[in-house]
């Protein structure tokens, strides 16, 4: 059931050739355009934050989980904390500076802006983030917005990379269920969220694309690609770490719960509301 994801980074930076690669395959794939230097040090300085909380061994850039945490004592205000950590300057070099700003100029074919608002993910062995679109989170003031999924660091497959629904990006039955639902405000909706990966390929008659990402790959896609997490089976503990920020196109009107100084997030609670701001001995969310 497994598929690879399609590699697009030759066509960078020619703009009409990643647009219709993204509009033909729901994704674009992009190896190797990220400085390596710059996101091992975002790796660094995230994973440092969290070995001063007790969560990740010594040297901190190796990602492996201590099984213990210390946050809740050493850090009270959580959603604070990790704030803090989602707005490193070396994560946010990469995450918000001017490479990636130029690879998704190149990829709208005109001046785009990142959210805010920074979703980072250390994802300890055993975890995995559900099948969903990033529609009803992020496109009530456009639809014209990407997810950019960024590897912060080596993250294999068997060690839980983003995935993709193949074809998804056209299941029009989807789209249209989708259109108008905002997560925030309408939470029956929730519960027709497919439950888990394998079955959901399996009632479209399709597979899940993902690959090894090495340090600074990337996955961009739209708000109606299916999409998710496969399981981290690290056989040395080591956590997946990455992360998902939104861009849209500058002119498009702006959400204002991802944008300014002290974005709410979806639900108004600010940092607090992510898996990221959860001391990793606890369990995830919905998302
Ligand atoms: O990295 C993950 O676990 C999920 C990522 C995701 O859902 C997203 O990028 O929208």
């Amino acid at each position: 059931m497994m598929g690879k994801l399609v590699d697009s980074s030759a066509l960078f930076p020619n703009s009409r050739a990643l647009r219709q690669r993204l509009d033909d395959d729901g994704y674009l794939f992009l190896r190797g355009l990220h400085d390596v230097e710059a996101v091992l040090a975002a790796r660094q300085e995230v994973f440092a934050r969290l070995e001063a909380v007790g969560e990740v061994e010594s040297p901190a850039r190796e990602g492996i989980f201590t099984g213990i945490s210390h946050r809740r004592e050493r850090e009270p205000d959580l959603g604070a904390f990790w704030k803090s950590v989602s707005e490193g300057p070396c994560l946010r070099a990469v995450t918000h500076g001017p490479r990636i700003r130029e690879i998704i100029r190149a990829v709208f074919g005109e001046p785009a802006v990142p959210h805010d608002y920074a979703y980072i993910r250390p994802a300890p062995v055993g975890r995995s983030t559900g099948p969903h679109c990033d529609y009803p989170f992020f496109a009530q003031t456009t639809e014209r917005v990407v997810t950019v999924w960024t590897a912060l660091g080596p993250v294999p497959l068997r060690e839980g990379p983003v995935t993709v629904i193949e074809g998804s990006h056209r299941f029009d039955d989807l789209a249209d269920a989708t259109r108008g639902f905002d997560v925030a405000s309408d939470t029956d909706r929730q519960a027709t969220r497919p439950e888990n990966h394998v079955a959901f390929a399996r009632s479209r008659n399709t597979r899940l694309l993902s690959a090894d990402f090495g340090p600074g790959d990337m996955l961009i896609f739209g708000m109606f690609t299916w999409h998710g997490s496969l399981d981290n089976h690290s056989p040395i503990g080591r956590m997946r770490l990455s992360s998902d920020i939104r861009f849209q196109p500058a002119g498009e009107p702006k959400d204002p719960r991802y944008f300014g100084p002290n974005p709410g997030g979806t639900t108004g609670a600010g940092y607090g509301e992510l898996n990221g701001a959860k001391p990793l001995t606890e369990s995830w969310h919905i998302r």
